[in-house]
């Protein structure tokens, strides 16, 4: 067990899910803080009954911090997390930032948790288009080895953070208003739209959100080898992230053997009726810490082509989730020693 634990963005939108979750999995912990910018330092948060002050996060309030799960943004999470490592915390960072250092396991527990060990105090939990993306890739990457992806994502505004979820809320008020609406998170509207720009332009015409999908995806099966076509599209959706989905295997892999293999996976759920209308939605997965599949199907353009649709939180699997199951399997780790 880790002594004293924090949450460093814990007035954010996956900080305040972390907090939740701790409550619900009955994280082992004695004490437990709660940091974020110096904006919120003093204000309040309740967790299991009890008020907490926030703290303004600084180097030195990492001292005697054991563990520190963070949801930050990419530039706060490159000064913090180097800040806590130095004073002996073992940090689980939610941010871009880190992920793609050598040194620092990039893990999803239902993926690679051999990954954690050995780490160097710090690891990092994937983009949440990338995680719940290798969930569902995991049982049909061992049956048959996948060796191309295509992926259109359809990504909800709370990936943007709290402002990207206002964002949607008032833009859409303001526009059936007939009212101008000054957006905040995002550079176009995203009431009544969406937008094929998730992140700024990185490589060869893909966007930053595209080749984390693409980078991720590698250093987490530990295969360069995977071909990935990823177009990220942000949607005028509140919550949870879905994913158009095509892969193609070595071995051929029927619509029934997916659904088994699926089904047999534990972190994924199968919604997979067509002709009754049940597929995974992003209105339905919302709280929920399972990767959905559905509308599971062969292409009908390659031979060993499978396609599927796939939905999940981005703000609990996506992120929450994964941080804290990542903390968890360090905690199961320390028992085993
Ligand atoms: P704050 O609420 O004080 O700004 P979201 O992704 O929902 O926008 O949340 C980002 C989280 O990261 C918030 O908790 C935010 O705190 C925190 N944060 C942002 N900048 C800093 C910073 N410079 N130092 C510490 N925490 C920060
Ligand atoms: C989005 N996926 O939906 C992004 C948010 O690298 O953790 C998370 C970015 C990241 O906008």
């Amino acid at each position: 067990m880790f002594e004293t634990i924090a949450i460093v963005g814990a007035t954010g939108a996956v900080g305040r899910i972390i907090r939740q979750l701790l409550e619900e999995r009955e994280f082992p912990y004695r004490n437990i803080r709660f940091l974020a910018s110096k904006r919120s330092a003093g204000t309040s948060i309740t967790f299991k009954g009890e008020d907490f002050l926030v703290e303004e996060m600084t180097p030195d309030v990492f001292e005697g911090i054991d563990l520190a799960i963070g949801s930050t943004p990419d530039e706060t999470a490159k000064e913090f997390c180097p800040w806590a490592v130095e004073r002996g915390c073992v940090v689980v960072d939610e941010s871009g930032y880190w992920r793609m250092e050598p040194k620092v396991p990039l893990v999803v527990p239902e993926v690679n948790p051999e990954a954690i060990e050995g780490h160097q105090g710090l690891i990092s939990s994937p983009n949440c288009s990338t995680t719940q993306m290798v969930v569902a890739m995991k049982p049909l990457h061992d049956f048959g080895r996948i060796r191309r992806v295509v992926v259109s994502t359809y990504q909800a505004t709370s990936g943007a953070g709290v402002k990207g979820q206002e964002d949607l809320k008032a833009g859409t008020r303001a526009f059936l208003a007939g009212e101008d609406y000054q957006y905040q998170a995002f550079k176009h509207p995203i009431a009544f739209n969406l937008v094929p720009q998730i992140g700024s332009p990185k490589h060869q015409g893909y966007t930053s959100e595209e080749m984390k999908m693409v980078h991720e995806t590698h250093k987490i099966f530990g295969d360069d080898s995977i071909r990935v076509c990823p177009t990220c599209i942000r949607v005028p959706v509140d919550n949870c992230h879905s994913e158009s989905i095509l892969v193609e295997t070595d071995k051929k892999i029927t619509v029934a053997q997916a659904r088994e293999l699926f089904a047999a996976t534990p972190g994924i759920k199968v919604v997979d009726d067509l002709d009754s209308g049940k597929y995974p939605m992003p209105a339905q997965c919302d709280g929920d810490d399972a990767v959905f599949v559905g509308r599971i199907r062969e292409d009908l353009s390659s031979d060993n082509g499978l396609a599927f649709w796939c939905v999940s939180d981005n703000l609990r699997k996506g992120a929450a989730t994964n941080a804290v199951q990542i903390a968890e399997l360090l905690v199961k780790s320390q028992a085993a020693v």
